[in-house]
């Protein structure tokens, strides 16, 4: 419930709204952006944000706390690494954003839920139902009246429980993860799963990385990378793919400037070239703020058309190698001698493939292809980093595995400042997969589960996040449970996903704020609240901290330090275990003794989890500890125990005539499924998320002018339809026959069978579409 001085605070926040809250009603606007990333564009940015939700005061206190190796909380923002060297300020605009729309002192309490019944606010923006605040205490849906209404945390805990109980086949249940679980609540909550006896354990991964997880097991047999910061500081040349580093992972900015200054190429791979991939005013250089001196991220630009990444890794390789037959040291072959598989295999394939079709896939020119491998060969050591922009294809396991076969060929593996360098997406995803989150959990797990929380998990495979939608499609899933995130509007096919949720006879999501998976729910629906990270977590054994794990491996504390923004929030792990108790009351694992202190969840969590032996002591380190990655150190847990070169013959990418390849993307406003504005600044858009990037000449093909209202046709596999209409064409630098827009809103246009056959990863990247003039 709000107190007076919320709702004070709440009329004074109202009064400032107007001015710096999102303009629906504005004038869409579009100036190409020509300024570097970050600096003051961007604090003027953060300013508006923490006047919006009331957090001038606290706000920036917190920002202190941020990515300390000391004590504090990790940013919710993104996974990329902590800083090594002590930098006092390791932030960005969008990870204030994001910390600060936590601290928000809006609530959604019971007072909002009497006002408006589930129906009314099904009507909201994504924007607004956020925009309420932070969740106050459990809700149960009310049929009767369409209202959610409070009710006790054991009584939404019983509910849980005896749905469960009541289920005829354990596996009719689903446990969704959303990455910003902590590791101790990743443990407990997969340990509940597999208890109660199933691997349906769906997560935003399978969304987002999967592809990279999968090739990089396949080729390397370890499902990471294996550079750290300090290589990003040590190599030569950088190779960035399909990643907005100034919106999406802004602390690179730092990274890509440092390693400009230091004389490293960087080679920049997206159909847009994005602010990241021009200039950058080194935010916590004040210095450069004050002067506005920018360093540039870039040295080479290659906007490759939408999926033609392989085709330009494996120009790349016949480039090298028709170097290496007058030039021996373009091919490190004895550490393909040494390490590698398959490489005669390989070389004929590369060899066999035409420049014209090399061309053609790419939409490069033979001469930008070999201009970026001679930067490859000039280069003693490099790295290839990545991220949606090459997973989320129909191919994105056999364009990772491209990546590998790349580095591979001048042995940029194992050693200092060279490698594989995944970008992952939320602050968490990789350490819930570390920590048991996989529907496609190993044997070897399984059996160490099995004998140190003495349970028998089951050993058939679960379901992912499309598999789940769709067996909710068949009857089959009853209960979803969703652990953080948004999975209603971060799914595909917006119109039969939600039909498909509204089947279930339970719907539970653990949240902070209220979003559209709260209003598209089950027959029965529970929105249970949780601490946020920021929040300060008590138990009985006093506060406690919870672990996550970076992007490149790294494991360390997150401890909360503000006052929660209710009484009634539970911590997840708690909220977890209550559910566990209730639907297994008998369970011999100890809940409630895990919940008083969570070094004990991490000492079971040692005997479980490769690499976390002693884990209490290392993570208490300053910087935490790195969980070593056998390949790094060119141990190869592949059937052949080298790495494997892969063979996969090159997608054809090139749309039908008449067709675009369009991909969904984030704005710079926005995380997820999380509006905060309906600007974009360094794309120079304004008041607009209803609208399509495209080609000039494509558009002028169609007879398509600036901000004319088009209508989006997608054509799925199975050959159905689905459509946008009305959305505004905005002409944008990028290759002919690509276009692109904004996720959530567009998945409305990704059908649920489009899914990549190699990583049952849905297409988001590559949908078929025609777009005609709005009718
Ligand atoms: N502020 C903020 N930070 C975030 C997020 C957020 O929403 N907001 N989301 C987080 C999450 S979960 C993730 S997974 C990451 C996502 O980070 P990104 O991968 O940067 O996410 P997208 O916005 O989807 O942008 C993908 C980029 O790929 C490019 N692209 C599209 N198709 C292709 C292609 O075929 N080839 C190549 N080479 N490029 C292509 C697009 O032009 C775009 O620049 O960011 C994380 N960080
Ligand atoms: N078309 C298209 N669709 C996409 C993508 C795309 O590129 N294109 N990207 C995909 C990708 S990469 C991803 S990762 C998924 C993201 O999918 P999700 O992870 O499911 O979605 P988010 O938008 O990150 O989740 C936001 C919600 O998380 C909750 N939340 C925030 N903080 C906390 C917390 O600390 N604890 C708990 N319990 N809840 C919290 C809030 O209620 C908030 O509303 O979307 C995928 N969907
Ligand atoms: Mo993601």
């Amino acid at each position: 419930m709000s107190t007076l001085g919320d709702q004070a605070r709440t009329q004074a926040e109202d009064q400032l709204e107007p001015r710096v809250g999102p303009l629906p009603d504005g004038e869409p606007h579009f100036h190409p952006y020509h300024h570097p990333a970050a600096g003051w564009g961007a604090a003027k940015s953060v300013t508006k944000f923490l006047v919006r939700e009331g957090a001038l005061m606290d706000g920036p206190r917190a920002i202190m706390k941020m990515n300390h190796e000391n004590g504090g909380f990790d940013c919710p923002g993104c996974a990329w690494p902590d800083d090594t060297k002590g930098l006092k300020l390791d932030i960005c605009e969008n990870g204030i954003k994001h910390v600060t729309w936590e601290m928000t002192h809006k609530r959604a309490d019971r007072e909002l839920f009497a006002r408006h019944t589930v129906g009314e606010m099904s009507e909201w923006s994504d924007f607004k139902l956020e925009d309420q605040g932070r969740l106050t205490e459990p809700m149960v849906y009310d049929p009767d009246t369409d209202h959610y209404v409070p009710i006790t945390w054991h009584d939404a805990f019983e509910l849980v429980g005896r749905t469960l109980r009541e289920l005829d086949d354990p596996n009719q249940a689903s446990f969704y993860t959303s990455g910003r679980l902590g590791n101790e609540a990743t443990f407990l909550y997969q340990l509940m799963a597999r208890e109660l006896g199933t691997n349906n354990l769906p997560d935003c991964s399978n969304m987002c990385h999967e592809a990279s997880g999968r090739a990089l097991q396949a080729s390397l047999g370890t499902g990471k990378g294996t550079v750290d910061l300090k290589d990003w500081d040590a190599t030569d040349a950088l190779f960035i793919l399909g990643v907005n580093v100034a919106s999406n992972a802004p602390r690179m900015l730092t990274a890509l400037a440092e390693a400009f200054h230091r004389g490293a190429q960087i080679v920049h791979v997206n159909p847009l070239v994005e602010a990241g991939a021009t200039r950058t005013i080194i935010p916590h250089d004040f210095l450069d703020m004050a002067t506005f001196h920018s360093t540039r991220t870039s040295t080479m630009n290659l906007q490759v058309r939408v999926g033609g990444d392989m085709a330009l890794l494996r120009g790349m390789a016949k480039a090298v190698l028709e170097q290496a037959k007058t030039d021996p040291r373009a091919l490190d072959q004895e550490f393909i001698d040494r390490h590698t598989q398959g490489f005669q295999e390989y070389r004929e394939l590369c060899e066999a493939t035409s420049w014209d079709e090399l061309e053609r896939q790419s939409g490069l020119s033979r001469s930008d292809i070999l201009k970026a491998a001679r930067v490859y060969t000039d280069a003693d050591r490099s790295i290839v980093s990545w991220c949606l922009g090459v997973s989320q294809h129909e191919h994105g396991v056999d364009t990772v595995r491209e990546i590998v076969n790349l580095l591979l060929l001048r042995g940029n593996l194992g050693r200092e400042g060279a490698g594989p360098s995944p970008v992952r997406g939320h602050s968490n995803v990789q350490g819930n997969r570390t920590c048991g989150i996989d529907h496609r959990p190993t044997e070897e797990f399984l059996d160490r589960l099995a004998e140190v929380c003495d349970i028998d998990p089951p050993r058939e495979h679960g379901l992912d996040t499309v598999g789940t939608v769709q067996a909710m499609q068949r009857g089959e899933i009853k209960v979803f449970v969703g652990m953080g995130g948004n999975f209603a509007l971060a799914v595909p096919d917006s119109a039969y996903s939600y039909e498909a949720i509204r089947s279930c006879d339970l719907t539970v999501q653990v949240s902070t704020k209220l979003n559209r998976s709260h209003l598209v729910h089950g027959k029965q629906a529970l929105i249970l609240p949780c601490l946020g990270r920021t929040e300060k977590d008590h138990q009985r054994c006093g506060d406690q901290a919870t672990s996550v794990e970076d992007s490149m491996s790294m494991v360390h504390l997150s401890e909360g330090m503000r006052r929660p923004a209710s009484r009634h929030l539970l911590s997840e792990p708690a909220v977890i275990a209550g559910m566990a108790r209730a639907a297994l009351p008998d369970s011999a694992t100890p809940w409630e003794w895990y919940i008083e202190d969570y070094d004990r969840i991490r000492d079971t969590m040692a005997h479980v989890l490769d690499g976390f032996e002693d884990f209490n002591r290392r993570v208490r380190l300053p910087l935490g500890f790195r969980i070593k990655q056998p390949a790094r150190e060119l141990v190869f847990l592949t059937p052949s125990g080298r790495a494997e070169f892969s063979h996969a013959p090159l997608p054809d990418v090139v749309p039908e005539p008449g067709m675009l390849a369009l991909g969904t993307m984030r704005s710079h406003d926005q995380w997820n499924t999380t509006i905060y504005s309906e600007n974009d600044r360094y794309r120079g858009i304004k008041n607009l998320r209803t609208l399509v990037f495209m080609n000039e000449d494509d558009m002028r093909e169609r007879g398509i002018s600036e901000f004319d209202p088009v209508d989006i046709v997608s054509t799925a596999r199975d050959g159905t339809h689905r459509s946008l209409e009305g959305y505004l064409a905005i002409p944008y630098d990028m290759p002919r026959g690509c276009a692109a827009g904004y996720m959530p809103e567009m998945n409305v246009l990704v059908a649920l069978c489009d899914y990549s056959r190699q990583s049952d990863q849905p297409i988001m990247k590559h949908v078929n579409v025609a777009i005609t003039p709005a009718t």
